[in-house]
């Protein structure tokens, strides 16, 4: 119970700053050390979703925050709580994400003695997190948490960590509250934009890249405008997909894993490349190769809302220090060439090519051919539909495949963590009940974080789980093959029947071993009503759209009888 003398406790005092800061949603693993903050939720109107475990807690945080550009919460519980909410914190930074991690923490009078559970938080997450704290003095929180906000989505946004000493929890203070926090924009300037303009009317081949965080719906469409104006072509980063509409007559494909070489072509033969909001780090770069390092051939225009990211790797001929949101609205003060635009043709060509490399799937051994399956769902799907993943080879299919239709769509980790579909489905769902959430999840994947389940159940979210099982951790095997053909070491899974798992759970399960039977399954499992998980068992030979398990051995081995 709340008293009514003027004060509050800190714990009261920390989830009453939530609530002045818009948050609706957290996710957490309860802990004894911060039953004082859990027990200030008790009156206050923000969901609490309570999971199986930290890394799926932090994801599904993490997978609201990429939703909304605001930060995703997450409560977990000191030493071994905190250490494994770590992979959360990992995705929110590579994938510059903002989220707010509060971790208990053992009481202030027992610290540096290594008390239960007990770890240096700045020192542990210092290099993870934008931001690592821990709070002393109860009267500073309404400061402290505004700052955390401010912090965890400025310039690039990140994960920002707050440990909570539980004796401090429980202080009975007077502090009046922070004003509510609203994520700071950085504007291009008049000048950025009038040599941009000048750049674009001297370029013969220009290419757009779209990447990165603080993007917004409104920001996707000022730049489908932006590029149908100057009829440009414009191509997304790695998992970044859902930033351009796939069916725009401008769009020419992503930059993802084994992506379009007519893709790669165009972008190295381009004469001036915009990059907006993107890093182009390891993945998109194809390692670092797409452009000379550190100083393009191009004519190198990059956007970006940090301003340590310019300049860090890739020297710009033009870098604009601006959050994609407002130089997406700035885009519309700027005018095309007069006349028609010679690149025009090329931007038509780029379109064809990215149609041609994804409408038909590629052939692959067995009965079941995951690019089939993807395609056919794109007509069954609403267009608002969350396609989530995590990583592995079945992700290359989703991918190449899938048509992210709306901003938001799209919800895959950037960092490359397993694990990711299942947590970031349930986390979406839990935000957006209406909308239809797809999760695609290989073997491995799936038993990383594939106990939170339990938690769409509990929370009766009818997500949608497609278990890609080649009974391996195929990924790994495919490299195992091209680097040591035909010693397999630690990349074979012995599987369980996961649609009795779904149903063991109380959900929905079914088997799929045939292309044709994934469709009704499908639409089973949507009627069903219930989290659902659908086996599709795949050929073990099916290890890439391209090649083959035997095939990326053979050719290894070959490679290797030449030497
Ligand atoms: C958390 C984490 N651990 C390990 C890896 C390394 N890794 C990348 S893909 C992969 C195998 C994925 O296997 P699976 O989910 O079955 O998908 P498949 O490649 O078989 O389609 C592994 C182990 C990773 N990316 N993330
Ligand atoms: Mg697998």
């Amino acid at each position: 119970m709340r008293a009514n003398d003027g004060t509050r406790t800190a714990g009261e005092v920390l989830i009453d700053q939530l609530v002045i800061h818009g948050v609706r949603h957290v996710f957490c693993v309860p802990g004894e050390s911060y039953i004082a903050a859990l027990d200030a939720f008790h009156d206050r109107d923000i969901a609490i979703t309570v999971c199986r475990h930290e890394s799926g807690a932090a994801i599904m945080a993490e997978a609201c925050g990429k939703e909304t550009g605001r930060p995703g919460i997450c409560f977990v519980t000191r030493g071994p709580g905190a250490t494994n909410a770590a992979a959360g914190l990992h995705i929110a930074q590579q994938d510059s994400t903002p989220l707010i991690l509060f971790v208990g923490q053992v009481a202030r009078e027992m610290r540096e003695r290594e008390a239960f559970q007990e770890l240096d938080y700045r020192a542990v997450f210092g290099s993870i997190a934008k931001w690592a704290t821990e709070i002393d003095d109860s009267a500073r929180i309404p400061e402290l948490v505004s700052r955390a906000f401010h912090a965890a989505t400025g310039g690039r946004p990140g994960p920002v960590v707050m440990a909570l000493p539980e004796d401090m929890l429980v202080e009975r203070i007077a502090v009046p509250d922070a004003p509510a926090f609203e994520p700071v924009e950085t504007w291009p300037g008049a000048t950025d934009m009038s040599r941009l303009q000048k750049l674009l009317w001297a370029a013969e081949r220009p290419v757009v890249l779209l990447g990165g965080s603080r993007w917004s719906q409104a920001a996707t469409a000022a730049v489908a405008r932006f590029a149908e104006r100057f009829a440009l072509p414009v191509a997304t980063t790695f998992r970044r997909a859902h930033l351009f509409d796939p069916d725009h007559r401008c769009y020419a494909g992503d930059l993802g894993i084994g992506p379009n070489p007519k893709l790669l072509a165009r972008i190295k033969a381009a004469d001036v490349i915009l990059l907006v909001g993107g890093r182009l780090g390891e993945q998109p770069s194809q390692g670092y190769t797409l452009l000379d390092i550190p100083a393009p051939r191009q004519t190198f225009v990059h956007v970006y809302p940090g301003v340590e990211e310019l300049g860090r790797v890739y020297r710009a001929r033009l870098a604009i220090n601006a959050s994609p949101t407002a130089f997406a609205a700035a885009l519309e003060g700027i005018e095309p060439p007069p006349g028609e635009a010679g690149w025009r043709n090329e931007t038509a060509l780029a379109h064809a090519e990215f149609l041609a490399w994804t409408d038909k799937p590629t052939a692959v051994p067995g009965a079941v051919n995951l690019g089939e399956i993807i395609v056919g769902l794109r007509d069954q799907i609403p267009a608002d539909a969350v396609i989530c993943n995590g990583a592995g080879n079945f992700s290359v299919w989703v991918h190449r495949y899938a048509r992210y239709r709306r901003y938001g769509s799209e919800l895959a980790p950037i960092s490359g963590s397993m694990g990711y579909g299942v947590p970031a489905a349930i986390g979406i769902k839990r935000l957006a009940p209406e909308r239809m959430v797809i999760a695609f999840a290989g073997d491995g994947d799936f038993l990383m974080t594939g106990q939170e389940f339990a938690t769409a159940v509990q929370y009766k979210l009818p997500v949608i789980i497609v278990v890609v099982d080649n009974g391996m951790y195929g990924t790994i095997r495919m490299h195992q093959e091209r680097h040591y053909p035909g010693r397999v070491v630690a990349t074979d899974l012995k599987n369980p029947d996961f649609a009795a798992y779904a149903r063991a759970f109380g959900g929905h399960g079914a088997t799929v071993e045939r292309t044709a039977d994934f469709f009704p399954a499908f639409e089973a499992a949507r009627k069903s009503g219930l989290p659902a998980i659908l086996h599709v068992k795949v050929d073990p030979e099916a290890l890439t759209p391209a090649m083959s398990l035997s095939a990326i051995r053979e050719k290894a081995q070959a490679a290797r009888e030449r030497v």
